[in-house]
């Protein structure tokens, strides 16, 4: 059986659920409520060195990282493929997914906002602000590399859900939770609104989780 260890606001664990219903991939899921700390747990850390979720017990292994396990997933079921096209189109749904998983979502990581909190005095609206900061400026350039891509969508690079989207639509997620204008990003809040009405996507939504508490917070 698979199992995701995750939580239902992760991100990274919401990237996992998005590509294993694409995928087709039926799986259970352990919830590690972050809010509460339980992801730096002895018994959580033996899972994970650095506390983090997502993990992925999959075909008797046990795997960390979701840009790692994103590319498992692909590798060993390759329909739908998250990464079509030619060697540079490759590249291009991989920068997009770089420009989120490696500038925007590292900085505004649980940890990192209770660390501003703690160390540099910042209350909830200094947070807010950093988290708008960053994702603003890392929204602006997806917006531009979207625009010179030039595709017809309806998703990020085309016709198909790719990796791309796999990692937009959960930070755009956190873009309406931190109260980024996402409007001001066309096509982004386009190939965000498709994805999210994919049936893949929509079963991957943070609400839809078993673990999402009825007050959505
Ligand atoms: N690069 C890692 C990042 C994982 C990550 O940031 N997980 C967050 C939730 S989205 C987490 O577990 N945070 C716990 C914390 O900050 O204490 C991946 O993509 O798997």
């Amino acid at each position: 059986m698979t199992i995701l260890h995750g939580y239902w606001r992760s991100s990274a664990a919401y990237r996992l659920r998005i590509a294993l219903n694409l995928k087709g991939l039926d799986y259970d899921q352990i919830s590690v409520n972050l809010k509460d700390g339980h992801q730096r747990d002895a018994a959580h850390k033996a899972l994970h060195p650095q506390g983090f979720v997502p993990v992925l017990n999959m075909d008797g292994e046990q795997l960390i990282q979701s840009p790692a396990i994103l590319e498992y997933l692909d590798e060993t079921h390759p329909e739908p493929a998250l990464l079509p096209g030619s060697a540079a189109d490759r590249a291009r749904i991989r920068a997009y997914a770089a420009v989120i998983g490696c500038d925007i979502h590292p900085i505004q990581n649980l940890r990192i906002l209770q660390y501003i909190r703690s160390e540099y005095g910042q209350d909830a609206e200094g947070v807010k602000a950093w988290c708008q900061r960053w994702i603003s400026d890392g929204f602006g350039a997806l917006e531009k590399m979207a625009e010179a891509d030039n595709r017809s969508g309806p998703y990020l690079f085309g016709a198909q859900p790719t990796l791309a989207d796999i990692y937009l639509v959960p930070q755009m997620y956190n873009a309406r939770r931190f109260g980024v204008a996402v409007e001001d990003y066309p096509h982004l809040s386009a190939a965000d609104e498709a994805a999210r009405a994919h049936p893949a996507f929509e079963a991957a939504r943070p609400e839809n989780q078993p673990d999402a508490p009825e007050d959505g917070h």
